[in-house]
């Protein structure tokens, strides 16, 4: 039902504040120096559209900078918190914003590519490709979502310890977690949403008690690092493949922190027993090869954290190697 993807619509999104660690919004700029864009262009053959310059979203949150000086939690007389949601007007500003610019790639048939920033900003692009799937005259059937990830990312406000809404997007957009409070993500929409069904998860590993409760209860289809080990990643990507079906346009959103730290140590909550570099890599070919990928993001790489001499470098390598094969690159 798609042809080959030859537009991709590029969002560098510069955005730290769905978490408390600065530097992910550096994500995007080492990316783009390591030449990722012009990789794109080169090997893969791929028109960009879009601002390929890095936009600044946390100069739309003034609490970021104010937050080391905040005596306890994050609160500040700018964005105080909400439901121990921490910068929920800053987060809900930028996530809008980035519904809107990645919805009007998806809508003229781009591949919408986007790389972070903090996982929050999922709630942005997921929502506008969602909206946009709906439209298309190409797209029979609603988006299905793969999300990548240590984390489960579904905590809702209450259910979340950490007050972080990196670790609620999935919540916001299954409509699982819901806001009335004017400017705190009451611009979400059922048009945004996708349904509960055509969610999967790859590579979890460290998934809260109420977020077990949650998928549990949802039946939602994860497949954790144990399945992984189990039957390997070739039948787990056959299996969650076969649950979201031919003739559904898919996004897969990639959080670097599903490899494992040896792979990839520059990320804000790095979890042990992760996935190799050619598991991950492997995981983005799959998608491709299905034709049905409509969008891609890679997430929650922070060149300010590293263990390790050459950390950053690794970690900036193997997030090239991610979104080259995400998008059609092919080893033979
Ligand atoms: N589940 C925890 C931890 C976490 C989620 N996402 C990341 N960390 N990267 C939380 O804060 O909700
Ligand atoms: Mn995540
Ligand atoms: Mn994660």
């Amino acid at each position: 039902f798609l042809s080959k993807p030859t537009e991709l619509g590029v969002t560098l999104v510069g955005f730290s504040g769905g978490q408390s660690r600065p530097g992910t919004d550096a994500g995007p700029e080492v990316l783009t120096q390591a030449g990722l864009l012009t990789q794109l262009e080169s090997d893969l053959g791929y028109t960009l559209h879009g601002d390929t310059h890095v936009r600044n979203f946390n100069a739309y949150q003034p609490t970021v900078t104010d937050r080391d000086n905040a005596l306890s939690n994050s609160s500040t007389i700018d964005d105080p918190d909400v439901r121990g949601m921490k910068n929920p007007r800053s987060v809900s500003a930028v996530t809008e914003q980035i519904s809107e610019l990645v919805y009007a790639q998806a809508r003229a048939g781009r591949l919408a590519l986007t790389l972070g920033g903090d996982h929050s900003i999922a709630i942005g692009t997921v929502s506008g490709i969602a909206r946009a799937i709906r439209e298309r005259a190409d797209t029979p059937n609603d988006l299905a979502l793969i999300w990548v990830d240590a984390h489960a990312d579904i905590n809702t406000p209450e259910t979340s310890d950490s007050g972080n809404i990196h670790g609620m997007p999935v919540s916001f957009l299954t409509g699982l977690a819901t806001s009335s409070t004017s400017g705190i993500f009451d611009w979400l929409q059922p048009h945004h949403k996708i349904s509960t069904t055509k969610l999967v998860y790859i590579a979890l590993r460290d998934v809260d008690a109420g977020e077990k409760r949650i998928l549990r209860e949802n039946n939602i289809r994860a497949y954790s690092m144990h399945d992984i080990d189990r039957h390997g990643i070739g039948a787990v990507m056959d299996a969650a493949l076969a649950y979201i079906g031919t003739n559904t346009p898919i996004h897969l959103s990639f959080d670097v922190d599903a490899l494992d730290p040896m792979w990839a140590p520059s990320t804000g909550t790095p979890v042990r027993g992760g996935l190799t570099l050619r598991e991950g890599d492997f995981i983005c070919e799959a998608v491709a090869e299905t034709g049905q990928c409509v969008g891609f993001d890679l997430v929650e790489v922070n060149p300010s954290l590293s263990q390790s001499e050459g950390g950053v470098g690794d970690t900036v390598r193997a997030g090239v190697s991610l979104v080259r094969c995400g998008l059609g690159d092919t080893l033979l």
